[in-house]
């Protein structure tokens, strides 16, 4: 670890003081936002506050708005009744001091939808499922004398028109065995137990013991030293920056190597960020108005009673903002780091701050090009570095880091990294829907598919988007040698035509274009979505997590700009019966060429766990990438300098070993 070198360089700035429109809501702005709710009468003793965001300002009010200028802050808050049930949107000014709105959710009514998971319902569930004598009889009948060793899962419910289940709040429950304290209940599941619970009138509705095998034995969790001697045989690895980073920090405000954007921070949606641009010349031209994790799911393969259900929305349904870890110098991240606490709002409506939820820094990444000329003698190679702005949300037994990076070279990318726990089942027997990683435990097949929104704004707001495909041309007389192969350009016009599957044998790719401006070839200038081409959402069409989940059956969906769409799968799709979201903000077919666009893209992991992901799972990735097409002139590094002063990375070199030590340009 390098915290030695690293630790007296942290910053940790906390909460900025709303300065700018985008500032994420600060702790005196949540308590204000509160204290106005309650003096409306709207926050009574069983009333639990669900949400409260930032309700952002449209982008011509953000055109309009100068630095020093009055912020006009308003709130969005989804408040529930914990009595009745009863939803309701309340929008507070808070310069003003008044509500400006409130507005009855349906809930009770197809397609139903309800507000995620607030904390105080871990509590009600937990004492409904543990007063219940027929659990209590399924625990002692597999040897559990201390019901307190049993840990009760909150579960998302989904939406299956099942008799009795319409229209009321609810959670499934299934078990899990924790014998000491710091064992990790999620490597003994309970076969075989499961309860529905209504949670607004406090009663199972449903109960099943299936049966099945054993609890599995306790075995070592993963703490230092859980499996043996620590090993050894790591030398130091120093990351050091002696004259600081290269960015530049103004309370939610970054610049970095010509980029520029503000960090935004979310309780549902986790990392936003804003008014992302690129500095050429001297203006900066715009690329993403707005940049979110728009909902992710992540349904399970196994049609078992116990299983056929999950398909956690663990955006809409949990929260990522709300559930973003601190992050720990030296440990989640090294180097130089700036962190940004993030404050979010509990389910009274109390500020929480969360120190350093949000992890920035700078990262070599190799080599950005590099030539070495056999007729000139020449060679030159210059270093890459991006900029690393990140979190992570703890959502059960999963933990998923957003890392949004930017490279020197205008590419922008965000890999979602995968990390915990694979949701496991007590067998000996995996079937056809899971893989047997211990003798006793077999983990299910699942998918996490997310969705990312990316209000685009390239060099201005009217972007047009294009699918990209190349092709081998079929016409002989054109291509009499068979060799020829070129691109096929479909542009998307209208919102009908805009979702989308992805291509990689035909390497296909998204051009966001700006046909109103052109570099100096003439060419429009784009960015384009490189598309990783994982499966989409592999549910069969029709099932009640492919209408719910309908934003993860096509890659790519455009509509026309509105800050009312946020959500892909809509704004309560915990037991929404579907059709919210993208279906249902293309409906309208708008045209979208010359015009405001938003591209929403789908891209995830399709896991089928093996033995090395027990008892903890190495990282896997998934993510995209944009990347500047025709929008610069040239490379736009040419002016970086080479990498290492004394290094004489221009020059070939070398003692004839191949070890070349002591140089930084390997
Ligand atoms: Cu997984």
């Amino acid at each position: 670890m390098t915290v030695e070198a690293t630790a007296d360089a942290a910053v940790s700035a906390g909460p900025p003081p709303a300065r700018h429109p985008l500032d994420p809501l600060t702790a005196d702005e949540l308590v204000r936002s509160r204290d106005l709710i309650a003096a409306a009468g709207l926050l009574g003793d069983a009333t639990r506050v669900a949400l409260v965001q930032l309700q952002e300002p449209l982008k011509e009010q953000l055109a309009a708005w100068s630095p020093g200028a009055p912020l006009d802050r308003h709130t969005f808050t989804v408040l529930l009744d914990g009595d009745t049930g009863t939803v309701t949107e309340v929008v507070v000014a808070l310069d003003e001091g008044r509500i400006v709105s409130t507005r009855e959710v349906s809930t009770r009514e197809h397609p139903y939808g309800q507000p995620g998971l607030v904390a105080n319902e871990l509590l009600v569930l937990d004492e409904i499922v543990k007063a219940e004598p027929r659990w209590q009889a399924a625990m002692r009948a597999r040897g559990i004398s201390d019901l307190s060793t049993c840990k009760v899962l909150p579960l998302s419910a989904g939406q299956f028109a099942l008799p009795d289940e319409a229209g009321r709040r609810l959670m499934r429950a299934i078990t899990l065995y924790q014998e000491q304290p710091t064992d990790i209940p999620w490597l003994r599941p309970i076969e075989g137990v499961i309860a529905t619970v209504d949670l607004i009138e406090r009663r199972i509705i449903a109960f099943a013991d299936h049966g099945g095998p054993p609890i599995p034995p306790r075995h070592p969790n993963f703490a230092e030293g859980a499996w043996g001697p620590t090993r050894d045989t790591l030398r130091p690895l120093a990351i050091t920056q002696p004259e600081g980073p290269s960015f530049t920090v103004d309370g939610a405000a970054v610049d970095w190597e010509g980029w520029s954007f503000r960090v935004g921070f979310d309780a549902r949606e986790g990392l936003v960020l804003h008014q992302l641009g690129f500095r050429d010349g001297d203006r900066v031209r715009p690329i993403i108005h707005r940049a979110s994790i728009s909902e992710m799911v992540v349904p399970y393969a196994d049609p078992h009673p116990m299983r056929f259900w999950i398909s956690y929305f663990d955006e809409g349904e949990y929260g990522l903002g709300r559930l973003a870890a601190s992050l720990t110098l030296g440990c989640d991240c090294l180097g130089y780091i700036h962190y940004f606490d993030a404050v979010y709002a509990d389910d009274r409506g109390n500020p929480v701050t969360l120190p350093r939820a949000v992890c920035m820094h700078e990262e070599d990444v190799g080599v950005l090009w590099k030539h070495q000329d056999h007729f000139s003698g020449t060679s030159e190679v210059r270093r890459s570095r991006r900029l690393v702005v990140s979190f992570w949300a703890a959502i059960g037994n999963y933990d998923y880091g957003f890392f949004w990076y930017l490279y020197q070279d205008g590419t922008i990318e965000l890999d979602v990294k995968l990390t915990g726990i694979v949701f496991s089942v007590a067998t000996p027997e995996p079937g056809p829907y899971a893989t047997q990683v211990t003798p006793e435990l077999a983990a299910p097949y699942h998918q996490h598919l997310f969705n990312a929104r990316l209000d685009v704004d390239v060099d201005g707001t009217a972007n047009t988007v294009e699918e990209v495909d190349v092709v081998p041309v079929e016409d002989e007389a054109e291509n009499p040698y068979g060799n020829a192969f070129t691109t096929r350009v479909t542009v998307i016009e209208r919102e009908s035509e805009a979702a989308r599957l992805a291509d990689a044998s035909r390497s296909r790719r998204w051009r966001i274009v700006n046909r109103g401006r052109t570099n100096h070839v003439g060419n429009p200038v784009g960015y384009e979505l490189v598309p990783a081409s994982n499966p989409v959402l592999l549910a069969r069409p029709g099932s009640s997590v492919a209408e719910r989940a309908a934003f993860a059956t096509r890659h790519l969906w455009v509509t026309r700009a509105d800050p009312a769409e946020r959500y892909a799968a809509g704004p309560y799709p915990n037991q929404h019966a579907g059709g919210a979201g993208l279906p249902a903000y293309q409906a309208a077919d708008r045209d979208l060429v010359d015009t405001d666009v938003v591209v929403w893209h789908t891209f995830g992991c399709t896991h089928v766990p093996r033995s090395e992901d027990w008892p903890v799972m190495p990282v896997e990735h998934t993510g995209f990438h944009l990347r500047p097409v025709n929008f610069f002139d040239r490379n736009p590094t040419l002016d970086l300098p080479r990498s290492s002063p004394g290094a004489e990375c221009s020059v070939q070199h070398g003692d004839g070993t191949g070890n070349g030590h002591g140089h930084a340009c390997h």
